[in-house]
């Protein structure tokens, strides 16, 4: 299977159109987190979905590598201004992890999960978007241990910061709950199209 899709499908997507105002375009890939770079230990590495849900869900990591899987190419905008045209990226769906979990109706809003604490939010329509996985590999290799591997969400529309790295858990709620960098001054909603940098 394969799918392509841009952030931005109903715009034509030529040279300088695709670059969001402020931003500049980079062909390396800059690194920036909060904190270290976890260990990834395949024996005690879980993937959970809970919260508002008719079915918890708690995935081994060779559970988790027999979802079906996606592979969608999107461009990277971060807040500080870069911007990584064409990512390859190839993972499972995010509607395939909701489709195992069924959300309860009452359920609006995501969190991401992730090592150490992090968390990133998001509504539930943002999160089940066609271009939004939790992505394995990166150009058709594993995500490097720097850019969240083994698992990391991709959500496209969004400034990066919303691209939670080293991703647990996806928890669903029927309220908003602000994230890491929400709570830190970064703007809850993060469109690049309308600069929605900092709250
Ligand atoms: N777990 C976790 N995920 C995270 C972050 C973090 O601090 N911890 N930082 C976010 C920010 S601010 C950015 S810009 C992107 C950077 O991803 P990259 O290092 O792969 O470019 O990761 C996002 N995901
Ligand atoms: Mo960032």
């Amino acid at each position: 299977m394969f799918e392509r899709f841009r952030n931005r499908p109903e715009q034509v997507v030529s040279g300088k159109d695709r670059l969001p105002p402020g931003q500049h375009e980079v062909k390396d890939w800059p690194v920036l987190h909060a904190g270290s770079i976890p260990s990834f230990d395949k024996r005690t590495w879980d993937f959970k979905v809970f919260g508002l849900v008719d079915k918890a869900i708690r995935l081994t990591w060779d559970e988790f590598l027999a979802l079906p899987r996606v592979t969608i190419t999107s461009d990277i905008h971060c807040v500080t201004t870069w911007s990584r045209f064409d990512n390859a990226w190839e993972g499972v769906g995010t509607k395939e992890i909701l489709k195992l979990a069924s959300p309860k109706p009452e359920a609006r809003f995501v969190i991401a999960h992730c090592e150490y604490g992090y968390t990133a939010n998001l509504s539930l329509e943002a999160f089940a978007g066609d271009d939004c996985l939790l992505a394995t590999h990166h150009e058709g290799k594993p995500l490097a241990p720097e850019h969240g591997y083994p698992l990391r969400l991709v959500v496209p529309k969004f400034y990066f910061w919303k691209s939670a790295k080293w991703v647990r858990g996806i928890e669903l709620l029927d309220r908003d709950k602000r994230g890491f960098w929400e709570v830190r001054g970064y703007s809850n909603t993060a469109d690049p199209w309308t600069e929605d940098r900092y709250s």
